[in-house]
């Protein structure tokens, strides 16, 4: 055990270096890495589809693991990368694709994770369902001034395939993400 031995040595050698040196230890422990989980559903009548939570406020190191409940779907980041979308990841970030999950939740290809590392406000969708409005939001930390705060179509030189109106007006504001954690899917609360 190295370490026993460099601070058994500071112990004994400066009692006070010691303690300074293990109350840093034990605040700068980050707080354990978590996993949220959200839904990707599809009514029972086939009519509305959502993802739910819709908007979810995580923290840097964290995972989100989705879970294909009823229908076919994927979990994909609007991002230049994946089919020429629209950049609402931040800068500094990796996009992700999940492509079609094979199964229905439990079986396995049903469920598709990501851990989250720099801060900032995650715009995603399903390929399938984008136009339906089957969208979310995810903020990272603090929100930070990157693409996701930005108006949709805020860089039409790119020519990027604009968001669709259902899919915007499905993502939940930042400012409500940051209030309550998890923001429900309308649906998803919904009586049918
Ligand atoms: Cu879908």
């Amino acid at each position: 055990m190295k370490t026993l031995d460099v601070l058994d040595r500071r112990l004994l050698a400066a009692p006070f270096a010691a303690f300074a040196l293990l109350a840093g230890m034990l605040i700068a422990t980050p707080a354990p890495a978590a996993t949220f989980e959200v839904r990707a559903v599809m009514s029972k009548n086939g009519a509305d589809v959502y993802f739910d939570p819709v908007g979810l406020r995580i923290e840097p190191g964290d995972t989100v693991r989705w879970i294909q409940v009823n229908g076919y779907h994927s979990v994909t980041a609007y991002h230049p990368a994946n089919g020429d979308r629209e950049l609402r990841i931040p800068e500094r970030a990796q996009p992700w694709d999940s492509g079609m999950l094979l199964t229905e939740y439990p079986a396995p290809g049903s469920t598709f994770e990501h851990t989250f590392t720099v801060p900032g406000v995650y715009d995603y969708l399903c390929i399938p369902h984008e136009a339906a409005g089957m969208v979310g939001r995810i903020v990272v930390g603090e929100p930070e001034a990157g693409p996701g705060t930005r108006a949709f179509d805020y860089a039409p030189e790119h020519h990027w395939k604009a968001v669709p109106k259902p899919a915007q007006q499905a993502l939940p504001g930042i400012a409500l993400i940051m209030e309550k954690g998890a923001v429900r899917a309308h649906l998803a609360t919904a009586s049918k």
